[in-house]
């Protein structure tokens, strides 16, 4: 067996490891973060379980920590205040971005972690399936529930060779990106292979199976071998140690080769992940702006990396610099050895150890800005700045490319670039709250401020639906263009009518005010929609919005589940080429849906009652989801049923 297939059978719940079959897996740790997290606590409450039932569950508050109102820090309270009661442990703000933290303290090889955020496969750094789902699947798993999966295929990553000085992690994700696109990883796990693999550190692993979320993969995973061990010895956790590696005879469903020593410095263009190219082949570009930071790139040693290439310099005159470590542990050591003062020296703004930049909360670029960055996602308006570009490097090349004001290619510092992992991190866990003794939950009284409203549920599906396509959009809409989020909006995470304002607005901002006035209707859309975050806002708004059903040439992973989870139809064309027959406006119906639904039908007719012709679309759903679809989402269903 390989190292997804060894983890997966010890934790499978029902089904088998065939491939594209519905598996359902046992969960030993949760996480969740503050802005997908107060929905997966409300749900948690709905569901009626006094206590999480995992070996671990944890909630980071890492996103929403630019405080401009009241709003954030009442979710912070209230993050605190249910988390005590339920048993969940906290991480304050100021510890760090979830998946740094998760990986320094919590990660545990051969373990499954389920996370409310798109990122939580970086866990698989140190060989555990760490896979992102929706808060309504999370809130499940902490209450004991199985996480229910399409079992996916593997693909075998076999590195050779070992990183040029100044080439880095980040670009052999980037190299993956580029040959796979956004797409190339649905429905599979990437693992990683050969002997290329015990030349890098577990940060370095981490940068690579954190953006495998941009692969769209189920997730990542590395084997766990003596890096893994060096690693958690010096976190002082070696007792968490655990040998996995794939059998010698092991097989794959496909082979992804990669000598990692012939890679160079790369870069993704906006405004998609996949739009990499060499920084050479980029050329000359003016920047304005270089952030240095997220969970995908905020190591210590990343960090030591940065410090080593400003050392002595001076950040050129128009850019400007911003580093955010990923976790207290890393600005406490950085503080320690003085390359903090390195990086001041040099002219970096020094910001909170948090998601920040990455999710626009501060730090928007100006006007037409060129941004680089070193964290995963470029997508549309992301930064808070529509007409900025976003340029995702390693951490070497946003460095150098600070110090020249130009996109620059690292090799060309004169920096010593060997970092030496520590012996010993400067790790303390006085920032994770445990949460209260059984025996004393119950008097633990959880804060609601005003900005927390219920959230919405759906109706059991009705017999006949009928209504308006009122958007139609491109392939690859992110759910940054279906639930934007910057500084103005993450504040509302747990106010889902003030969210509904915004819906789907980067696409056609009269959208919101069109979906009330009709009371609802259908949403046609490209390939691979609603790839990017794990937030279910980006279904629970549209349901609040009376959404019945989304048509599209393909649906990416977390969203579809999120969709089926709140009782919204996916539909997938069986004929692509139909997509071109529709346009917005058109009134459609699907007559008999219910009992479609109901007899196991796969192919949905949809009737276009404006143009006067029938489009076949498939339904593809498992036994469960089509129950869930029937009652109305996922609560409605535990709720009738008890799982
Ligand atoms: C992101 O990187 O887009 C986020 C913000 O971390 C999201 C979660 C969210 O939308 O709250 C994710 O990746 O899942
Ligand atoms: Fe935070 Fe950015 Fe990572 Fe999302 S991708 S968890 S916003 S740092």
């Amino acid at each position: 067996m390989n190292v997804t297939q060894k983890i997966l059978a010890a934790h499978l719940v029902s089904g088998e490891l065939k491939r594209g079959t519905e598996i359902s897996i046992r969960i030993d740790q949760t996480l969740t973060q503050d802005s997908t997290g107060t929905m997966a606590y409300l749900q948690f409450e709905a569901m009626g379980i006094p206590r999480v039932k995992t070996e671990k569950s944890i909630a980071y508050i890492d996103h929403n920590t630019l405080q401009t109102g009241f709003e954030n820090a009442d979710d912070h309270k209230y993050i605190a205040t249910v988390t005590k009661k339920h048993g969940v442990y906290l991480s304050k703000p100021g510890n760090g971005i979830c998946h740094q933290v998760q990986l320094e303290r919590i990660g545990k090889p051969g373990k499954t972690l389920l996370g409310s955020d798109s990122h939580t496969p970086t866990g698989g750094a140190l060989g555990m399936i760490a896979i992102g789902a929706g808060g309504l699947d999370v809130a499940v798993a902490m209450g004991g529930g199985a996480y229910y999966l399409s079992c996916p295929g593997v693909v075998n990553v076999r590195l050779t060779g070992s990183l040029k000085r100044g080439v880095a992690a980040k670009d052999v994700i980037l190299e993956l990106l580029r040959r796979l696109s956004v797409k190339g990883g649905v429905g599979k796990v990437m693992e990683y292979t050969g002997p290329g693999v015990a030349t890098l550190s577990i940060p370095e692993r981490a940068t690579i199976t954190n953006m495998g979320a941009e692969l769209g993969a189920t997730t990542s995973v590395f084997p766990s071998d003596e890096v893994t061990r060096q690693f958690l010895k010096a976190q002082g956790r070696e007792e968490d140690f655990q040998p996995l590696t794939a059998d010698a005879d092991a097989t794959y469903d496909e082979t992804v080769e990669i000598d990692l020593s012939t890679l160079e410095p790369m870069v993704a263009l906006p405004h998609m992940p996949d739009n990499v190219k060499t920084i050479k082949e980029a050329g000359q570009i003016k920047v304005d702006q270089v952030c240095i930071g997220s969970c995908t790139n905020s190591s210590y040693q990343d960090m030591m990396r940065v410090a080593a290439i400003l050392k002595g310099k001076t950040v050129h005159p128009d850019v400007s610099l911003v580093i955010a470590p990923g976790s207290r542990q890393v600005l406490a050591m950085l503080s320690a050895n003085g390359a903090l003062h390195d990086m001041i020296q040099a002219g970096a703004r020094i910001t909170e150890t948090a998601c920040g930049f990455c999710i626009g909360m501060g730090q928007s670029p100006s006007t037409n800005a060129v941004s680089v960055r070193t964290n995963n996602r470029n997508f549309f308006g992301r930064s808070g700045t529509k007409s900025a570009g976003i340029y995702l490097v390693s951490c070497e090349t946003a460095a150098m490319t600070a110090l020249t004001g130009y996109l620059a290619d690292p090799r060309q510092t004169d920096a010593d670039l060997n970092v030496d992992m520590p012996d010993l991190f400067d790790y303390c866990d006085n920032l994770i709250i445990p949460p209260a003794a059984a025996e004393e939950a119950a008097a633990v009284e959880v804060v609601r401020g005003p900005n927390i409203k219920p959230f919405p549920q759906a109706d059991a599906l009705a017999e006949d639906l009928s209504g308006d396509v009122l958007l139609k959009m491109e392939d690859n809409i992110t759910t940054d263009h279906i639930m934007p989020s910057d500084s103005s909006l993450l504040p509302f995470r747990s106010n889902i009518p003030k969210l509904s304002e915004h819906c789907l607005a980067p696409v056609d901002a009269t959208f919101p005010a069109r979906a009330k006035a009709a009371g609802g209707g259908f949403l046609l859309a490209g390939q691979n929609y609603g790839q990017g975050s794990s937030r279910e806002h980006a279904a629970l708004v549209p349901l609040y919005l009376k959404i019945r059903g989304v048509l599209a040439k393909g649906f990416a992973r977390i969203h579809q589940a999120n969709l089926i989870n709140n009782g919204i139809l996916p539909l997938v064309f069986v004929n692509e080429a139909d997509y071109d027959r529709f346009d917005q406006q058109d009134t459609i119906a699907l007559p008999g849906i219910r009992k479609l639904v109901e007899s196991g039908a796969t192919q949905i007719p949809v009737e276009n009652k404006t143009k006067g012709f029938t489009a076949m679309m498939k339904l593809e759903l498992t036994e469960r989801q089509r129950k869930m679809i029937l009652f109305g989402g996922l609560i409605n269903m535990i709720a009738a049923e008890g799982k």
